[in-house]
């Protein structure tokens, strides 16, 4: 499974904001807010409370025939048969994650930089991260980028690429002015009133053309 062109909404189920009764019904709602595909972040859980959270969530994703993505543990990936791996600067590299996975996973990595993101195409992963583009409490020891290298990554970096970090329905449409096609967005999803009003206000504005 690869990313789809018409994939521009990134659900990030990010158990900081979720608690473990409600992580599969908030995937669900990522899911009908039309994201179109989903990761699993779990920064403080242990990979023995990943993998049965991760078996839990596959299934929603499988059915909606998106891809489910694993932040940070391609073993867990390739022990359940997710699409893939998402990775950090600090994370194995690109390689290391396809020899666990197989060759026809997904892996993406996360880059805070024009120059990281350039650098990543040595790697080719699938597709690339590119943020803080604001200040973000999900990740908040990041220097923001902010709007004026978006359009630049792009003309550099010919992978599909999703903006991230304090991205929400009231800036999204400078984010896409200033160049992006695709965003992930963490918080302002899973706090929202109703995740699937808010995510398919979002997804409008992701895809103009559709109705
Ligand atoms: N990588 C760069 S910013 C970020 C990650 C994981 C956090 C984005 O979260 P939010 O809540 O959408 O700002
Ligand atoms: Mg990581």
């Amino acid at each position: 499974m690869k990313i789809s062109p018409s994939c521009k909404l990134y659900g990030i189920l990010d158990m900081g904001y979720v608690s473990r009764d409600s992580a599969l019904s908030k995937t669900e709602s990522l899911i009908a807010a039309g994201a179109g595909i989903i990761q699993l972040r779990a920064k403080t859980l242990p990979p023995t409370l990943l993998l049965p959270l991760a078996k839990e969530i596959l299934p929603a994703c499988k059915a909606a025939k998106i891809p489910f993505i694993i932040n940070d543990y391609p073993e867990i990936a390739a022990e359940i048969d997710a699409s893939g791996v998402h990775l950090g600067q600090d994370d194995l590299s690109v390689a290391d994650a396809r020899r666990i996975l197989g060759p026809n996973k997904i892996v993406g990595k996360s880059t805070h930089s024009l120059q990281q993101a350039t650098d990543a195409l040595l790697e080719a992963p699938d597709y690339l991260g590119f943020g803080p583009i604001f200040p973000t409490l999900t990740k908040p020891d990041y220097t923001p980028i902010g709007l004026s290298d978006i359009a630049e990554v792009h003309r550099r970096v010919h992978l599909p690429i999703f903006c991230i970090g304090g991205i929400h329905l009231e800036n999204l449409p400078i984010v896409l002015a200033a160049g992006a096609s695709r965003v992930a967005i963490v918080s302002a999803l899973l706090e929202a009133k109703n995740t699937v009003t808010y995510g398919n206000q979002c997804s409008a504005l992701l895809n103009p053309s559709s109705d």
